[in-house]
């Protein structure tokens, strides 16, 4: 993908006191990110905590491209914010090339991103642990690392941190946890890993699911004890019990987690920089299979950072369509749901190390996407009820089936989309759709009637299918699809009903580097690359063949912070 390099970069402008209004100060920012042809550049004004201007300072895209830039532009100053932000059809990567620069700014401005000017110079530098990429896996690795006392550097290609994990919206799976004994909910680590080795297909690698499982309750204390916020407990697609944990009132989980995490990896003393690439993970000179360091790309220079363990947490592939559709040709024409810097640069990184690499070709696609703006509409919809409809108004299969299921039987309807349909208790139960309300992506009607006139949908036969539903709620029995009692929490009776169109894209890589339950990195021969170790979506084995909704955010904080305990504990006892 053009425009993916990470080659990014932010300068400050003046700054005046903060604005009581929010925690953005008052001033002029100059923030970059990459477009689609090369690097784009806006200047932000920020009065009263809010945006009040936005200038275009440069725009490698053809002027084809400035219809786009000035549709972002112009929502980011009617919005007087850089959340929720809404991707141009037909202009994905210009879109959120100018979405990505505006938040870089806005970053800058809190605090969060360094300019250029302030960016460390290049030159060598000593570290007890290198993570690199700064999303959920890399800052729990992070934090933790930090928190035990190791010198700790990320190095995050992108302009901000985060990557997939500030999409995440449904929740982190966890079970045995102490927010589901306040609640009430009954669940055992035997169902959790049960459900995710069903999901998967049984070929997950069942210590690494036995691992997930295990520390999943702790690591949501521990995340609490950082400030999160994980009390909304829902019920996702392949799960036997509600183990979906979420802020309050059913917001997303993604944003929420990252904000919590760099402010964690920060207070306990690791440094994160931005616009800095890894180019070269160094091998020791000895001859052995040995980390030693890494090779930095950042806007002023390339240098490198000696330092004795590296923890990969780049993500996966999601974004990398040539590597995608190598791996399966199906995927072809397919949109993605992925950050633009999900490219998988790790798979080259290991290449000195002879890392084993597993379940290359096992490639989800999420079925809820909005075609061509690729905005997921979270699987949490379907969790607090909404049911999923075809063109002719029928429903097809259960909503709660898992993601590969779900693909297949929308792709078998006509036109290969179909609806999200709900009514507004559902909207009420999840504050998640408050997002997609206000970015326009629903169409409502006062009554079933009038929202399938403007759906182009047959009247009766969506009259009859809703009314048949709430039969089947009230009954506690779908005899059509096997939708379970509990998985069909309200009625679908509360005018105004609300419809969205969505067809599946790529979502979750579930191959990658092979590693053990303590995240070590393994070569072909089995054996752990001395000091190297993994954590999330670059890592492959713990999901087989298909990722359960709310197994990512487990995964990433789970294993990143194992990741971050065994790189501190080898670095401090060398
Ligand atoms: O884990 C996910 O991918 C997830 C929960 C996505 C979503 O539908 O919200």
């Amino acid at each position: 993908i053009a425009g993916c390099s990470g080659k990014t970069s932010g300068t400050a402008g003046s700054t005046t006191s903060p604005s009581a209004a929010s925690s953005i100060p008052d001033g002029t920012f100059t923030g970059e990110a990459n477009g689609f042809a090369g690097p784009l550049k806006v200047q932000v004004s920020i009065s009263g905590g809010k945006i009040a201007d936005v200038k275009l300072l440069e725009l490698s895209d053809s002027d084809f491209s400035r219809p786009a830039v000035d549709t972002i532009i112009n929502q980011a100053k009617s919005k007087g914010t850089a959340d929720a932000l809404d991707v141009v059809a037909g202009a994905s990567f210009t879109s959120k090339g100018v979405i990505a620069a505006i938040q870089n700014a806005i970053a800058i401005a809190k605090g969060e991103a360094a300019p250029v000017s302030s960016l460390p110079a290049a030159v060598t530098t000593n570290a007890d642990v290198v993570v690199i990429g700064a999303g959920g896996a890399g800052l729990s690795a992070a934090t933790q690392a930090a928190l035990l006392g190791a010198k700790v550097i990320v190095l995050e290609k992108m302009p901000i941190a985060g990557g997939n994990t500030n999409y995440a919206t449904g929740g982190l799976n966890a079970s045995e946890t102490s927010v589901q004994a306040k609640l009430g909910i009954q669940d055992s680590n035997q169902s959790f890993y049960d459900d995710t080795m069903k999901g998967g297909q049984n070929i997950n690698d069942p210590a690494l699911v036995d691992a997930m499982v295990i520390n999943s309750a702790e690591t949501v204390d521990w995340l609490l004890g950082l400030g999160a916020d994980l009390t909304d407990v829902g019920k996702m697609a392949g799960s036997s019990n509600s183990r979906t944990h979420r802020p309050a009132g059913g917001a997303a989980v993604g944003g929420h987690l990252v904000e919590v995490l760099v402010q964690s990896a920060l207070d306990s003393g690791a440094e994160i920089r931005y616009n800095s690439k890894v180019i070269t993970i160094l091998k020791a000179q000895d001859g052995t299979n040995t980390v030693a360091g890494v090779r930095v790309q950042a806007p002023n220079g390339t240098y490198l950072i000696l330092a004795p363990t590296v923890v990969l947490a780049t993500g996966g592939f999601g974004a990398n369509p040539d590597l995608l559709v190598s791996l399966k040709p199906g995927l072809e024409g397919f949109g993605t749901t992925n950050h633009s810097g999900a490219t998988g640069d790790a798979f080259d990184l290991v290449k000195p190390f002879s890392v084993a690499l597993v379940d290359m070709e096992q490639i989800q696609t999420h079925p809820t996407v909005v075609p061509v703006q690729n905005l997921m509409i979270t699987e949490a919809v379907r969790g607090n009820g909404a049911i999923m409809v075809n063109r002719e108004g029928k429903r097809f299969n259960s909503e709660m089936a898992t993601r590969d299921v779900m693909s297949s039987a929308i792709l078998e309807q006509t036109g290969k989309t179909a609806y999200l349909l709900f009514d507004h208790g559902v909207r009420e139960s999840l504050k998640a759709i408050e997002t997609y309300y206000s970015q326009g992506l629903l169409t409502e009607g006062a009554t079933v009637s009038e929202l399938a006139g403007k759906l182009g949908m047959p009247a009766a036969a969506l009259e009859e299918t809703i009314t048949t539903y709430n039969g089947y709620v009230a009954n506690g029995a779908d005899p059509d699809f096997g939708r379970k009692a509990d998985e069909m929490p309200r009625s679908l009776a509360t005018g105004p009903y609300y419809a969205v169109e969505v067809g599946p894209a790529v979502h979750h890589t579930m191959g990658g580097v092979k590693i053990t339950p303590t995240t070590h990195v393994l070569d072909t021969s089995g054996v752990p690359v001395a000091g190297l170790f993994a954590a999330g979506e670059v890592v492959g084995g713990v999901h087989g063949a298909n990722r359960l909704g709310g197994n990512a955010v487990a995964d990433i904080t789970v294993f990143g912070k194992i990741a971050g305990e065994q790189a501190a504990t080898l670095a401090l006892s060398q």
